[in-house]
């Protein structure tokens, strides 16, 4: 923070930067992991930074907790058993829990700050820990998987970027362990970064699922707040015949209208239509 503007610098993202007026800082520590910092900005409501970067503003947050948690659920005809990876603010699992089919949501987060100032200052996604069938885990996200075999429908990764804890959450055997985990029929999403900035990690990461999956698609999200405005997600099915694009079940448009404030069904089939110069490399 300097002038009273946070700025979001970082060689994720050579030359540019998304700068936020600051009104208060909220809290800040180091924790077993990484810098955690919660500011109040003067016109996005409560901030969370890790590590420099910017996790979620209480304007935008929803455009991505939504596209992130109802592309996987949407996609699965039955998801009772979901695990959420990283998410510790809460949003993801305050989405997931709005399908009545659930059963059994666990998060599995590194790291117990993020959780506890969510707790704290961030009470409209942390809302998610409210609910009846959340579990809770502290843990790495890819030990917790190691010895998890065929008990999940959905599993959603919300992770930070592969700088710093997120690291082995990006590659190859990472997403061999989401396969085991899954039952047959399930369906993963993954945070999967940015088509402006990331093409050659988002066709590596396209290029390792489909090793693993058989059914591999990218879609993506706008979020003003997030590195160029845009972040997107791999979305991978363990059914072969299963078409994500499509969702497979939906709301109607008044329960649409209650439940979600960007998720809708034909925002579901757009997010997968690509610009010519991402296509190109991840079709
Ligand atoms: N919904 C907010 C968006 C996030 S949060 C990312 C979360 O992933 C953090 O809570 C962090 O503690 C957790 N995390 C990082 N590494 C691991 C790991 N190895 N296992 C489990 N959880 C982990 C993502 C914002 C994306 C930013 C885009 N620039």
């Amino acid at each position: 923070i300097k002038d009273g503007w946070f700025r979001e610098i970082s060689d994720m993202w050579p030359g540019q930067a998304m700068i936020l007026k600051v009104n208060q800082v909220l809290h800040h520590e180091k924790s077993k992991y990484q810098d955690v910092l919660v500011f109040e900005s003067s016109d996005h409501g409560t901030v969370l930074v890790l590590d420099n970067v910017i996790q979620c503003t209480e304007r935008d947050e929803f455009s991505y907790q939504e596209m992130i948690t109802h592309l996987a659920m949407n996609s699965h005809p039955n998801p009772k058993s979901v695990l959420v990876i990283g998410g510790g603010d809460g949003g993801v699992l305050r989405e997931v829990v709005k399908h009545e089919s659930v059963e059994k949501a666990i998060l599995c987060d590194i790291d117990e700050a993020v959780i506890r100032v969510s707790k704290k200052y961030l009470p409209g996604m942390s809302i998610g820990y409210q609910h009846p069938a959340v579990d809770v885990h502290i843990g790495d996200g890819f030990k917790f998987l190691a010895d998890r075999k065929n008990e999940f429908d959905v599993i959603i990764t919300d992770s930070s970027d592969p700088e710093g804890p997120a690291e082995s959450l990006f590659q190859k055997p990472y997403f061999e362990l989401l396969y085991g985990a899954l039952k047959e029929g399930g369906v993963i999403t993954t945070q999967a970064e940015n088509q402006w900035l990331h093409l050659p990690l988002i066709t590596k990461l396209k290029k390792d699922c489909k090793e693993i999956f058989p059914v591999v698609e990218y879609a993506y999200t706008t979020i003003p707040t997030y590195p160029s405005g845009q972040i997107g997600f791999m979305v991978c099915c363990k059914d072969a015949s299963r078409n994500v694009k499509e969702p497979l079940r939906s709301w109607s448009p008044e329960e649409e209208e209650k439940l979600c404030r960007y998720y809708n069904k034909e925002i579901h089939r757009a997010s997968f239509v690509l610009p010519s110069f991402a296509r190109k490399f991840l079709s």
